[in-house]
C-alpha cells in the first residue's frame, strides 16, 4: 500500500501511526505543498492523507485510513474510547495554542513537502490566512509556550502509567508531534515518556532534531 502525506501534517501522522503499531509496510509518497493536482487526481480534492489500497483504489479521511488497516490484520489496536475521554478534552483545550507555536515553526523547517520554494511559499500563504502573521505568532512564544507547560502539566498525571494504546492516542500523539517543533517547551516526565514510547512503536519521528 501507498500512502500520499505531508511530513507536518498531524492527519497523515496519524494514518502513519497504524502502520507502525501493526508492524505493516507501506510505502510514503510525500506531496509538494503546492501540488493540488496529485490528491485531486486520487481524490477529487486537495487533502492529506491518501491511503492507496492494496486493489489500486484510493481512500482519504485519516481515521477511515486507521480504521481500515487496522482492520485488515491481527487484533485491533484502535480500542474506542468515550466521547469526551479526559485526554480528548485536554487535546481540545491545548490544539489552538500548539497550533500557533507549531505551525511558523513547521513552515520554515526541512520538510519535504517544502522541497522547492513556491512549495513552501504556498504553505506560507494558506497558514497566514488561518493563524495570522508569522511574525506575530513567533512573538507571542513565551507567553504561549509559558501556557502549553502549565497545560502539559495537567495532562502529565492523565499519562502516569499510560502504557496501552487506544484511539486517543491518534488525537493526541500527532499534536505531541507538532509541539516538538518547538525549541525550549519543558516536557514533564510522563509526557516525555510518552512521546518516546510513541515515536518508537508507531516508526513516526519526533521533530525535536529541527526544533526552533
Ligand atoms: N478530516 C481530514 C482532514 C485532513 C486535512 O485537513 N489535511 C490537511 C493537511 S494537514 C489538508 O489536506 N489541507 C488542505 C491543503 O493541503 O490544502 C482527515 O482527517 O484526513
Amino acid at each position: 500500500m501507498k500512502l500520499y502525506v505531508y511530513d507536518h501534517c498531524p492527519f497523515c501522522a496519524r494514518a502513519r501511526m497504524i502502520f507502525g503499531l501493526k508492524s505493516l509496510p507501506v510505502e510514503l509518497r510525500f506531496v509538494l505543498e503546492d501540488d493540488a493536482d496529485t490528491p485531486t487526481g486520487l481524490v477529487g480534492k486537495k487533502t492529506m492523507p491518501i491511503l492507496e489500497k492494496a486493489d489500486g483504489t484510493h481512500m482519504a479521511e485519516s481515521m477511515d485510513i486507521v480504521h481500515y488497516v487496522d482492520g485488515l490484520h491481527g487484533t485491533p489496536v484502535v480500542i474506542p474510547v468515550e466521547e469526551n475521554s479526559a485526554i480528548k478534552l485536554w487535546h481540545d483545550a491545548a490544539w489552538r495554542p500548539i497550533l500557533n507555536l507549531s505551525i511558523p515553526r513547521l513552515a520554515r523547517a526541512d520538510l519535504p513537502e517544502f522541497a522547492t520554494e513556491t512549495a513552501r511559499a504556498a504553505f506560507k500563504s494558506r497558514q497566514t490566512k488561518n493563524f495570522g502573521a508569522f511574525e506575530d505568532l513567533l512573538g507571542q512564544s513565551p507567553e504561549l509556550i509559558r501556557d502549553i507547560e502549565v497545560q502539559l502539566t495537567e495532562l502529565d498525571s492523565m499519562l502516569a502509567g499510560r502504557d496501552h494504546v487506544d484511539a486517543d492516542d491518534f488525537v493526541l500523539y500527532p499534536s505531541l508531534r507538532m509541539l516538538s517543533i518547538v525549541k525550549g517547551v519543558q516536557y514533564p516526565a510522563n509526557v516525555r515518556r510518552y512521546m518516546e514510547r510513541m515515536e518508537q512503536s508507531t516508526g513516526v519521528g519526533l521533530h525535536f532534531g529541527q526544533a526552533s
